[in-house]
């Protein structure tokens, strides 16, 4: 026997500390992927499974797109690194330029990072430092929103909303309060797109939360548009507005971190322009390469960029930045992404997959211990009761089923949340819920 035809040797899953996982549980049983295209994956065992999540929300473009491949795989042999600290290289200036063009109005700058979680720190930075520019210095204090997901660094989860995100962590996050959450299942189940009632919600801000720590004392107001990994909470209707109003009238800054509904999800580039409220800094990450490389950033406003140019003492305006901010590879992947978004018509495309979307997430309703389904645009959730003493087990024992039925859709608490890729089509929605409408029947 030759060297090609030895047995390989048994694959070590000890060394990696996988992320978000349970480590001792999934080493017993690993799932693994070897390649993927378009709606699917292959595991190594050889099984084609469809992927009902763009991977972890990203994959906007479907997998292993030849365009963004071939544009990274060129990029890496032209120009494989380039700092951009006081140097820099074109196609990062290229990706920000094309970024701004598909941003909402006023959105002229992008400052980059390599995730959402680092785009969520650098917004929050930039916020204490605009405050601090304009004389307002003592606005340090950041709110977010109960459910809220802002990524894993010490900014993101001191905003976040998670409990389980936050509790191993300590009391020495950033200062930082919380709006409730949207969800009321007593008053809005089963509700297709925005709910009608909700909007006052919003109200808090103002009434609540502003009298107890005073405006002055407060930076910024960050959440998702619709929250994606607290379990997929879509706004009621006017809410968003709402705390845009609220403010605006009192000096406070609003981010929305789009790091899920950025780049399409919602059949426009950005929720920003998709419910018509316009923020002063914008997070952004994973569809901007549709996933094929690590990039995220922030677009930030003519005011907060600005403020920056025209206050800042003379010399560096933001003393922030990061090893591969602007990487060439990224920026590559970017400028592919985009041009396959337009070429290939894709945002147009979740609008018009997104009534058929809507009736299979709807479909759902009526089957044993469903709860809610809830959806807008390509991203929604179905949520189940939860078993008596065993919170989370209903969701991860669908999502168990479902993969090895060959679907891939991912449990958070009670739910199980789908945001397939835009190159979905019917037969494959038919599949995921057909696929999870049989395993809800069977998980008890
Ligand atoms: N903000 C939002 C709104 C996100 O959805 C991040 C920030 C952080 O991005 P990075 O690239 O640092 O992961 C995200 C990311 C889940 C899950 O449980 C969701 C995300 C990441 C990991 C898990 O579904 N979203
Ligand atoms: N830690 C050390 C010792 C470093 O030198 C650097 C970057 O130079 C960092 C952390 C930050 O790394 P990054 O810029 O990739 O976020």
């Amino acid at each position: 026997m030759n060297d090609m035809h030895a047995a390989r040797p048994a694959l070590d899953l000890e060394p990696y500390w996988m992320p978000f996982t349970s480590n001792r549980t999934f080493k017993h049983a690993p799932r693994l992927v070897a390649s993927a295209e378009g709606m699917y994956f292959t595991t190594v065992e050889g099984k084609r499974v469809l992927d009902g999540l763009a991977t972890l929300w990203c994959v906007n473009a479907g997998h292993c797109h030849p365009r963004i491949a071939g544009a990274i795989a060129a990029q890496a042999a032209k120009l494989d690194s380039c700092s951009s600290f006081s140097l820099g290289h074109p196609l990062a200036f290229e990706a920000a330029r094309r970024i701004a063009a598909i941003a909402p109005d006023g959105f002229d700058h992008v400052f980059f990072t390599n995730s959402g979680s680092e785009a969520v720190d650098t917004a929050l930075k930039m916020a204490l430092a605009y405050h601090r520019l304009r004389g307002e210095g003592s606005r340090t204090r950041f709110i977010g929103r109960e459910r809220g997901y802002h990524g894993v660094n010490l900014g993101g989860i001191s905003v976040s909303g998670v409990p389980a995100n936050r509790k191993a962590f300590g009391g020495n996050l950033l200062t930082a309060d919380h709006l409730r959450h949207t969800q009321d299942l007593s008053q809005r189940a089963f509700v297709r797109g925005c709910a009608a009632t909700g909007a006052d919600l919003a109200d808090e801000l103002e009434t609540r939360l502003i009298p107890l720590h005073d405006a002055s004392n407060i930076a910024a107001v960050i959440v998702e548009p619709v929250s994606g990994a607290g379990g997929v909470l879509v706004p009621p209707a006017g809410y968003l507005q709402r705390l845009r109003e609220i403010c605006t009238r009192h000096g406070i800054l609003l981010i929305f971190d789009e790091v899920i509904t950025g780049f399409g999800r919602l059949g426009r580039p950005f929720a920003t322009q998709y419910f018509g409220v316009t923020p002063d800094l914008v997070t952004f990450a994973k569809g901007v390469t549709s996933g094929s490389v690590p990039l995220g950033g922030v677009l930030a406003s003519r005011a907060v960029y600005d403020t920056f140019m025209s206050a800042a003492a003379p010399g560096i305006e933001l003393f922030h930045g990061y090893t591969y901010s602007g990487h060439p590879l990224a920026a590559a992947a970017s400028i592919a992404t985009l041009d396959t978004y337009a070429e290939e018509g894709l945002f147009d495309r979740v609008a018009e997959m997104a009534p058929y979307f809507e009736d299979g997430v709807h479909s759902l309703q009526g089957l044993p211990n469903v709860v809610d389904c809830r959806n807008l645009q390509l991203i929604g959730a179905v949520e189940l009761a939860p078993r008596p003493g065993a919170p989370g087990a209903r969701a991860l024992e669908v999502y168990a089923k479902a993969w090895d039925r060959g679907v891939y859709v991912r449990p958070i608490g009670e739910s199980i949340a789908f945001c397939p890729p835009f190159i979905v089509e019917k037969r494959h929605l038919d599949e995921m819920f057909g696929v999870v409408a049989q395993a809800i029947r069977e998980v008890q």
